[in-house]
């Protein structure tokens, strides 16, 4: 058995992982990462594309920005689109200024990842068995395997930020957590192509056949998502299938318009709310996803991680910089407040843009819960206040300090 010390060790070089790593590196507080799979597999990983003002001013907190500013399209509104109409949410305006940028998470955990190595600082990829211990004592440590050799990582803290299928919520005992959940019954077909993006901000398509999503990371890179139901298998969709449905559910001034190509990437995501209450188990804090998951629809999962990371951040720069140990029992509260709201706004745009077909929704029969749904969206989109508090969640709510 090897040991190794650090002061922070990180479980998942996701970008909460990295983008926490980072924060600690420039204020000087040691940090080893642990990750079960290669650098290249998380590259691999297609998912976020919109960043709130809030992640942007983290990352450059962090230095983390230069590419980000320079290459991220600020956009400054989106469309819901009903059939054939589109209604423009105008975020700047609405907002009074606010704005989102398109930049892949990709890149974001790309260029986290080009400066741990430059700075130096350790990451095991590849390390298997991760295992948190004694979380509660002075002695809190985590073991892994690595290249045939056990290691021992003894350290003050342990940040969870293993994403929903990792070991750290577990590590936590089932009776000191309420895990809450709804798991809904369809899921999102992604697509990346090297074709133009059929517009130029991104838009969400509610429509009979169900829900399409047609986004972008460039000028020249598309991203585009279908609704499908739950037990789809991605090996159905032929590139052909998938650009012919995306065009019967895209306003028809855009399916007009829309460049087809052969895909990039392809894969299914199925869509769930997820919130674990409490985030802290002693000397272990879940960030990111390893606590709460949202379905994509309000482009709010990789922002939320972002958020933790900003409060976790402060709280530990007080335990090295005062030798103040209280912010740390806040930690649980204050990420929990923003996260729910980021839950609420999630789950209200995935069912008001969904197509829940005939199944049972709530207690009622899917074409009823559909009528409420569709009397919520027109009610909303059609009045300026309406369009202002989607504005205003879309953007992000501000960051509150620990
Ligand atoms: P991640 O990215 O899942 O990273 C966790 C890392 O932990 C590693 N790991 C372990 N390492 C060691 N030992 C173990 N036992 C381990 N178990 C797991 C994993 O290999 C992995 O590298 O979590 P993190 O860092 O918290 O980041 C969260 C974000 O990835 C996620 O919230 C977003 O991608 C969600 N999301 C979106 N968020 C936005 O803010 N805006 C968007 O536009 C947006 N679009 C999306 C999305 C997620 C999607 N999918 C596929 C779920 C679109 C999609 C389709
Ligand atoms: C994306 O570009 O991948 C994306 C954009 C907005 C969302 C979800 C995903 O709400």
């Amino acid at each position: 058995m090897q040991t190794l010390t650090t002061q922070v060790a990180i479980i998942g070089a996701g970008p909460s992982g990295l983008l926490l790593g980072q924060l600690l590196n420039r204020a000087g507080i040691d940090n080893v990462i642990i990750e079960r799979v290669s650098g290249e597999y998380v590259l691999g990983r297609i998912r976020a594309g919109i960043l709130e003002q809030g992640f942007v001013d983290l990352a450059r907190e962090a230095g983390a920005a230069y590419r980000l500013d320079e290459e991220g399209a600020v956009h400054e509104g989106f469309s819901i689109a009903q059939g054939d109409r589109a209604h423009r949410i105008d975020l700047k305006t609405l907002t009074g200024g606010d704005v989102v940028v398109c930049y892949g998470q990709v890149e974001v955990t790309r260029d986290l990842m080009q400066l741990r190595a430059a700075a130096g600082a350790t990451t095991f990829y590849h390390a298997a068995d991760a295992k948190i211990h004694e979380p509660l004592s002075a002695n809190s440590r985590v073991t892994f395997r690595y290249e045939d050799q056990d290691y021992e990582l003894v350290c003050d803290f342990v940040a969870g930020c293993d994403g929903f299928h990792g070991i750290s919520r577990q590590t936590i005992p089932q009776k000191l957590r309420t895990e809450h959940e709804r798991v809904y019954p369809f899921g999102w077909l992604g697509v990346l192509s090297e074709t133009p993006p059929v517009a130029d901000e991104i838009m969400y398509c509610k429509s009979q056949r169900g829900f399409a999503l047609a986004s972008m990371r460039s000028n020249t890179i598309s991203r585009y998502y279908l609704q499908v139901p739950i037990d789809e298998k991605v090996e159905n969709w032929t590139d052909a299938l998938f650009w012919a449905e995306l065009r019967r559910r895209l306003p028809k001034v855009c399916a007009d318009r829309l460049v087809t190509g052969a895909s990039i990437e392809k894969s299914i995501a199925p869509l769930r709310s997820f919130v674990c209450e409490e985030m802290r188990y002693g000397n272990l804090f879940l960030v990111g996803d390893a606590a709460h998951i949202v379905p994509p629809t309000g482009a709010k999962g990789l922002n939320l991680a972002a958020s933790d990371v900003a409060i976790l951040y402060q709280a530990l720069r007080r335990v090295y910089d005062d030798d103040d140990r209280s912010s740390l029992a806040r930690y649980t509260e204050v990420a929990l407040r923003r996260v729910w709201h980021g839950e609420r706004f999630s789950w209200w745009m995935t069912n008001m843009l969904h197509n829940f077909g005939d199944m049972t929704v709530d207690g009622m029969a899917g074409a009823t819960f559909s009528r409420f749904m569709q009397s919520q969206l027109d009610y909303y989109l059609g009045s300026e206040n309406g369009r202002r508090v989607i504005a205003e969640q879309y953007v992000g709510l501000p960051y509150e300090k620990i």
